[in-house]
């Protein structure tokens, strides 16, 4: 089997995503998500000029050798960009393996490991009282894990609320990025609270989980995961931003909070010391920016030998074939934790071709070979890109901070 093109697709149906189809001489097509929010003509353009045109005559099946040529290969390693153009690759071509096999990708990597995946979806509401409501929405449509934000008293716009019913979209339309404000004080006097009664209205039986989306130092994190403690979080998500490793070191001292890092992660390296120091307990790495499945398969092998779970970032920011690539990466090694979804526009949902087997807060996967997912190219091909920017954000004295 050989590899004879690869298309490279920049839509914006409910949102910008890039996909990436890569065709070969027995008529199989294998489909990637190579979205990178607010970065996307970056990634097309990178897998335009420089790695498609080195994947053609490729055996599809090579996926290893395929992705050291792309890593190892290239003398500039890791970065977003790099790392999200090899991952969308890397999954078109497990694709291609599953569909030209007649499996399903999870049976390729492992088989099955449980029958279903929790996932966690997330509630955000303006106050506390309109978040506890949006909480008990999502608790009745059958979620067992809810991710919590609440706007909070003094601040304006923050991250995790939007301003519509509609699924929360951080990505805002324009030629420059929003700009956001924050007080971390304000935040950390009240987020207990919030916990306190999310808890008080909604008992111990359901799983909750906060992202702090990397806005502390290490001493306002573990003040924050103490505080906490009596609320039993799942997880508590982004602390501290994960440049300086070693920072998890002096929150882990002083909490038994379990946390959650790796959304922006791009490679094994990335982890490597937290895990093999045991300073996190789920790695969020997901497979579309950690440079495919081949990879995170390592990364979850070394993640399993620290009792590290996996937790995958699942955001509506990444298309339909990444979460499809995780479930099936979920499926099949020994320790995954929890997926995220969010849910995707109606627009994303008709652009894609997806198999929603959801029900009652978990994910099932069905037996069509591949990943079972695809771009329905002449519907996606209605909403041209638009360009949007993550905001900015800056402390209430005009500080640039990190949002
Ligand atoms: O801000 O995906 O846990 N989820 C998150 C996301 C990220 C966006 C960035 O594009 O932190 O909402
Ligand atoms: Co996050």
């Amino acid at each position: 089997m050989k590899i004879t093109a690869a298309k490279v697709f920049v839509n914006s149906p409910g949102r910008n995503f890039v996909t990436v189809m890569i065709e070969t001489n027995e008529g199989i097509v294998g489909f990637g998500d190579a979205t990178l929010n607010g970065r996307e003509l970056a990634v097309s353009s990178y897998l335009k000029e420089y790695l498609i045109p080195c994947l053609i005559n490729r055996d599809p099946f090579d996926t290893e050798d395929i992705w050291h040529y792309f890593y190892r290969g290239v003398y500039w390693r890791r970065g977003a960009v790099n790392m999200t153009a090899i991952g969308a690759i890397d999954m078109a071509l497990w694709d291609i393996k599953g569909k030209a096999l007649g499996v399903p990708v999870y049976k390729l990597l492992g088989g099955k490991s449980r029958q279903k995946l929790l996932a966690y979806t997330h509630a955000q509401g303006k106050n506390i009282a309109d978040t506890i409501e949006k909480v008990g929405e999502k608790l009745a449509i059958g979620y067992k894990a809810v991710r919590v934000q609440s706007g909070i008293p003094g601040l304006e716009k923050i991250y995790g609320i939007g301003n519509e019913k509609r699924t929360y979209e951080p990505a805002i339309q324009g030629e420059r990025p929003q700009e956001e404000s924050w007080n971390t004080e304000k935040y950390l006097n009240f987020v207990p609270s919030l916990f306190g009664q999310i808890r008080q209205n909604y008992g111990d039986g359901v799983h909750l989980l906060h992202d702090c989306h990397h806005r502390l130092t290490p001493i306002e994190a573990a003040r924050l995961g103490k505080e906490l403690e009596p609320f039993k979080l799942f997880w508590l998500e982004d602390t501290v931003t994960a440049e300086l490793q070693k920072d998890f070191e002096l929150i882990r001292k002083h909490t038994t909070t379990p946390l959650a890092v790796g959304e922006v992660f791009n490679t094994i390296y990335d982890c490597q010391y937290l895990i093999t120091q045991q300073l996190i307990d789920y790695i969020r790495m997901t497979v579309a920016h950690g440079g495919g499945i081949t990879p995170m398969m390592k990364v979850a092998s070394l993640a399993a030998l620290y009792h590290i779970k996996t937790g995958c970032h699942g955001p509506s920011d990444l298309s339909p074939i990444n979460l499809a690539a995780c479930l099936h990466f979920g499926m099949a090694i020994n320790n995954f934790g929890i997926q995220e979804y969010m849910g995707y526009t109606e627009a994303t949902m008709k652009a894609f071709t997806f198999e929603h087997m959801f029900s009652d807060g978990y994910f099932e996967l069905s037996d069509k070979p591949g990943l079972g997912v695809g771009l329905n190219i002449d519907e996606a091909e209605k909403h041209p890109y638009k360009k949007a920017y993550l905001p900015i954000n800056r402390l209430e004295d005009g500080t640039l901070y990190h949002w």
